[in-house]
């Protein structure tokens, strides 16, 4: 089944048939893109397309070459497709208001288009994340993305590995797709994913351990700890691009986290931004049976205030998180 079979599925069950088949028309644009980000990746080093393209962008992270374009054109797909109101982007400080895509039925977007663009130059693993919110017939239509993660009415990402997968919700279960590399098409070749309720890795930035809440260092301290009966320790796995380890983390199961720094603890400090990182992985994460929460709250539930906000995460197995979660109340 293609993507786009599968889309027309979906596009039946959601509530309302005019944002259903905008949503179709998006995810399917981002999936076009997908294809060409792909392609260029494959050839960066020959195109002379790796390195930083100077300046930083509004996050503070020195922006790379492949980051400005992959937003660009990201932004072009998105405006052609009609159905998009407003594009919030990391590589943008505002949201990006589209004519085109205006109206009641018009959807805002939030993208990352080059996630863990530090891989970049190491040819790395790196992806693109997505979400779809209702525009609301909002005009300016970019607040309409300031709302909680529940209002999603889609969510995706796209892995750049071996094979570019692309796997998406539209509110009924999480769908996994690989792109034929000959054509250019993405082929239902993971339907239906469910988390493994308790796994066997988990995935952190270690080297941030002295900065954690407490709670958190006692967690990772309890999965580094042999104990067969609970088929611990788990293994450490940690790419350092958030879609290739939450993409384990839902095939396998397990526990991926980005706590917060806590070092001062009247302004803890996260790095993952909730509207194109967060939010969208939770949406996902939850569809296909797992648990998404900042360590004491659940992620779906924040309501976000800044376009760029970011929040802790520990997104995995159900009981993992939850047995996370456990150790932060204590
Ligand atoms: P970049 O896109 O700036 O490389 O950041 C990637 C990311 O947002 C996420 O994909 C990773 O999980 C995380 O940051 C890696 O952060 P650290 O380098 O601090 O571990």
């Amino acid at each position: 089944m293609t993507l786009e079979e599968h889309l027309a599925g979906q596009q039946a069950r959601l509530a309302s048939s005019d944002q259903a088949r905008g949503m179709a028309v998006i995810v399917s644009r981002i999936a076009a893109v997908a294809a060409v980000i792909a392609q260029e990746l494959a050839h960066a080093a020959l195109r002379d397309q790796l390195g930083y393209a100077g300046g930083t962008n509004l996050t503070g992270d020195q922006v790379k070459k492949l980051d400005v374009w992959g937003h660009d054109i990201m932004a072009a797909a998105l405006r052609k497709s009609g159905a998009c109101a407003a594009l919030v982007s990391e590589e943008s400080p505002e949201p990006i208001e589209m004519h085109e895509g205006k109206g009641p039925n018009g959807l805002v977007v939030a993208c990352d288009p080059v996630d863990g663009s530090s891989n970049l130059d190491v040819n790395g693993t790196v992806g693109t994340i997505f979400s779809v919110r209702p525009s609301r017939g909002m005009d300016p239509s970019g607040p309409a993305a300031l709302g909680a993660g529940t209002e999603q009415i889609a969510a995706g990402y796209v892995m750049y590995g071996p094979a570019t997968t692309l796997v998406y919700t539209a509110g009924h279960g999480t769908h996994g797709f690989t792109m034929d590399h000959a054509t250019g098409q993405f082929l239902l070749t993971h339907p239906d994913i469910r988390i493994p309720k308790k796994g066997k890795t988990y995935g952190v930035n270690e080297g941030n351990f002295t900065t954690w809440h407490p709670g958190q260092r006692a967690y990772v301290e309890h999965l580094r700890t042999p104990d067969k009966a609970s088929g611990r320790p788990y293994s450490l796995r940690y790419s350092g691009a958030m879609v290739a380890d939450v993409h384990r983390t839902f095939l396998d199961g397990g526990i991926f986290m980005y706590p917060a720094d806590v070092s001062n603890p009247a302004k803890p400090k996260a790095k993952l931004r909730l509207l194109y990182e967060v939010a969208p992985m939770s949406m996902l994460a939850e569809q296909a049976g797992g648990r998404s929460s900042t360590g004491t709250e659940r992620i779906l539930d924040i309501k976000a205030s800044e376009y760029h906000q970011r929040v802790a995460i520990l997104i995995g197995s159900p009981d993992d998180v939850a047995l996370a979660e456990d150790f932060y109340r204590q």
